[in-house]
Order: structure tokens, then C-alpha cells, then sequence
């Protein structure tokens, strides 16, 4: 029987393989959600940003307006991407079509794309790999395979209903078509990507998404692709690596984890930077860059990437607040990078008060202390340790072995209020 949620028999290439190592050990992406969504700016409700076209029921008819103004002149593709690399952030993972089906890129599939659909003309995609590609940034595709505005996108799912004016009737094997068509676009127009990042299949969870042919024809097209999806369960077949929306690996603090299950693939956890995706004006809930700094090892503790979101203006600019928080992480990833990149979860399990990460080969742990009282940490750990140190000034740290590990002394002055990093020689 044919797996309609799957790409049977997947043998992932050599390719693919390396891939997924050097996704594992990159451990920080930047996500961006831009479209033409970001004009609305949530239109004054928090929470809505690029659903508001769908959360509003807005139709298709005037939100296509939303194409005629969009003109994003101030959009430097150099300057996004030299502000990625001074945050020590490895990927972008940009929506090349969110759920309102409009293409960030030039699509020959549809006319319903920036190219064709803007005053801009251009092709943000394009623009924005070339720079990448110049400065070393891999960049991923998100993409919708839910759509609000195909006319095909028939039976509807849960979103998207009868607000949008499109008929009650469609050929849904003519959709699939459409999205592979698009996504050959994308896996062939913009040379080597580095995966795509899949949305939407919660919207008719028993609908048959041909995930088959969708996986094998990525695959095919680009062997070392990585394909992951927001599905919010354990990866289907032909999947490279598993996705936490907003939680770390195994919690489920959003409600949106469907399964416990965390597969041996490469992890990756998004994240906004305040409640939005897409751009909010009223959305003042930025998380501190303390905040953030600590999810980001924790990810890492987790096994984790941490891919974190900026919704960027109409205008073409990444909003101010973000850019300030970001330069403030990559201080810190400047200092502290060589504990997180390169690094698998510990062999020490994530605890109250913090979590550990380890080199590939074996020799050196770090303690990521995050929460700590007591001027003394246990940990347990029945391995032997040559020699712990602090990590910012390589002082030693006084220890003692008890029956269920170690005794480490942390005196106050040796702490630091966001992480205080020991290295521990193995
Ligand atoms: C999805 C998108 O809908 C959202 O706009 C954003 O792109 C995010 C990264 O991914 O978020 C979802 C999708 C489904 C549910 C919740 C959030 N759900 O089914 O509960």
C-alpha cells in the first residue's frame, strides 16, 4: 500500500547526510516571515500579523489590493544578511509563500508573486540568495501547502472558508500540481538551498497531500535538500529532520506538540522574538535578549537548532527592536560560540538549572548553569572529569565527587546573570 504521508523507502543521499550533520552543528537560523501581510501590521489586534487575512475574512478580491502598493524600496539584501552573519546565525529559513498564497518570488506557475503583482518587480528570493551565497549563509524555503487565495485549494480545510469568494468547487490533484510546479521553482531557480520548511498540513489533516511525490520530487531535484514540516507530529517518511513550534524538544507549554516523540533526526525549534510571525505594530512583548540567549542553549542542550523569527517591515527594513536584540545575542555568541556550535545535547539530561552540551568527539562538556541559588551545583554524573574551568576566564572550579556525581563550588562572584559556562575536560 502506498504511504500518503510519506516518501516510501527514503534512503537519504551522502549528500543529504552532510547535510544534516552541518545543520546540526550550525545550531542557530534566523527566520523570517515577510509578505504583503506586513502592510496590515496586525491591523491593531495582537496576534494576528500574517494570519490577518484569514483572522479579518478578507477577500481574495481586496486582499490582492495589498500586491498593488507593496514596495519595499529599502530592502538591502547585503545589509540583512551582514546583520545575520555579526549574530553568529548560520541559516535563514525565509517564507517563500505563507497561507495567503502570495509568492515572495518570481513564479511562472502563477501571476500571484511579488514580480508580477507589485510595483517592487523584483524577485526578494533571488535577491536575497545571491547575498547569501556571498557571504556564506545557507538559506531554506518555507512553504505553505495550505493556500487561501488557489482557486483549487478544494475541499477547504479548516481556514480559509467562504470569505475568500473562491467557488465552491476545485480539482485538487490540479494543486498539487500548482505547489509542485512552485516548488521545482524553487529547487531549481535559485541554485543550492538548503531545504524546505513545510506549513499547512494541519489545516485537513485527512486530506491526501501526495507527500510522496512532494519528497521525492525535492529530493530528486536536490539530493542534499532537508525537508521538515510543521505538522506538529513525528516526521513521516522522507523528512530530515524534526520541527518544535515554539517549545523546546519534548515540552508542550503552546498546545500545539502532538506527539512526545522525538525522533534521532536533526531538531530544530522556531521561535518569535515577540508573539509574532509576521510583522505586529502593536506587538511590544519583546523577549529580552537574555531571554532569548538562554533558549537558544537551552535548544542547544535540547539537541536543538534554534530558529528564531523577525517579521520584516513594509518598507524592507528589520524592525529596529529586533536588530538591537540580535547584536546583543551575537556579543554573546562571539564569546560563548565554541559551547554551542559544533556541540550535540549533553550526556548530562537537561535539569532545573540549566543544560549541558557536548563536543563531537566526546572530550569536552559544557555546564550551561542558567538557574542557580545555592553557591554549590550538583550534578549527577558517574564519568570521570579531568579538570572543570570557567569558561569566560579559565579559572578552576573547586569540586568534590559524592556518591551521584559532583560537587561543583560557585561562588557568586563567579556567576553571571545569563549563563554561567563551565568546561568540563573529559
Ligand atoms: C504556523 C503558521 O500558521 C504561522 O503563521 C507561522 O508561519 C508558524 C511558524 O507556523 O503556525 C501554526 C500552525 C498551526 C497551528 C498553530 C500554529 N495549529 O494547528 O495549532
Amino acid at each position: 500500500m502506498v504511504n500518503l504521508f510519506a516518501q516510501s523507502n527514503y534512503e537519504p543521499s551522502d549528500k543529504n547526510l552532510k547535510n544534516r550533520e552541518w545543520f546540526q552543528d550550525a545550531k542557530f537560523g534566523l527566520f523570517i516571515h515577510w509578505g504583503i501581510y506586513c502592510q496590515m501590521a496586525g491591523g491593531g489586534d495582537l496576534g494576528i500579523a500574517e494570519w490577518i487575512m484569514n483572522s479579518k475574512q478578507i477577500p481574495i478580491i481586496a486582499y490582492e489590493n495589498l500586491g498593488n502598493y507593496f514596495n519595499p524600496i529599502e530592502f538591502d539584501p547585503k545589509e540583512w544578511v551582514a546583520m545575520v552573519k555579526s549574530t553568529g546565525i548560520k541559516y535563514i529559513t525565509i517564507t517563500s509563500k505563507h497561507h495567503d498564497g502570495f509568492a515572495m518570488f518570481d513564479s511562472k506557475v502563477s501571476d500571484y508573486d511579488v514580480v508580477d503583482r507589485t510595483p517592487y518587480g523584483k524577485d526578494i528570493l533571488k535577491m536575497l540568495k545571491e547575498e547569501c551565497d556571498k557571504q556564506g549563509i545557507k538559506l531554506f524555503f518555507y512553504y505553505s501547502q495550505l493556500d487561501w487565495h488557489h482557486p483549487d485549494y478544494f475541499p477547504r480545510g479548516r481556514t480559509g472558508g467562504s470569505y475568500t469568494g473562491r467557488p465552491e468547487s476545485g480539482n485538487w490533484e490540479n494543486y498539487i500540481k500548482y505547489m509542485n510546479g512552485q516548488l521545482t521553482e524553487l529547487l531549481t531557480n535559485y541554485g543550492s538551498i538548503g531545504g524546505i520548511w513545510f506549513d499547512g498540513m494541519w489545516d485537513k489533516w485527512d486530506e491526501n497531500w501526495h507527500l510522496d511525490e512532494t519528497y521525492s520530487l525535492i529530493h530528486k531535484l536536490q539530493p542534499g535538500a532537508l525537508i521538515g514540516s510543521n505538522h506538529h507530529k513525528a516526521p513521516y517518511e522522507g523528512e530530515d529532520f524534526q520541527m518544535f513550534e515554539r517549545d523546546l524538544p519534548g515540552r508542550n507549554t503552546m498546545g500545539f506538540n502532538q506527539t512526545g516523540t522525538i525522533s534521532p533526526l536533526p531538531l530544530e525549534m522556531c521561535e518569535t522574538m515577540n508573539g509574532s510571525w509576521g510583522y505586529n505594530i502593536k506587538d511590544r512583548r519583546f523577549k529580552s535578549s537574555k531571554e532569548i540567549i538562554q533558549t537558544l542553549v537551552q535548544a542547544a542542550g535540547h539537541n536543538a537548532n534554534f530558529l528564531l523569527n523577525t517579521g520584516p517591515l513594509p518598507n524592507g527594513k528589520i524592525q529596529k527592536e529586533n536588530i538591537d536584540t540580535l547584536k546583543v545575542v551575537g556579543e554573546w555568541m562571539s564569546k560563548n560560540g565554541e559551547t554551542i556550535y559544533n556541540t550535540r545535547g549533553g550526556i548530562i539530561p537537561p535539569h532545573h538549572w540549566g543544560v549541558s552540551t557536548i563536543t563531537k568527539n566526546k572530550k569536552t562538556m559544557y555546564l550551561h548553569i542558567l538557574n542557580l541559588e545555592d553557591n554549590a551545583l550538583h550534578v549527577e554524573f558517574d564519568g570521570d572529569i579531568k579538570e572543570i574551568t570557567f569558561f569566560n576566564d579559565n579559572s578552576k572550579v573547586s569540586y568534590s565527587q559524592t556518591d551521584a556525581g559532583y560537587l561543583l563550588e560557585i561562588p557568586p562572584a563567579k556567576r553571571n546573570d545569563i549563563d554561567t559556562v563551565l568546561k568540563v575536560d573529559l
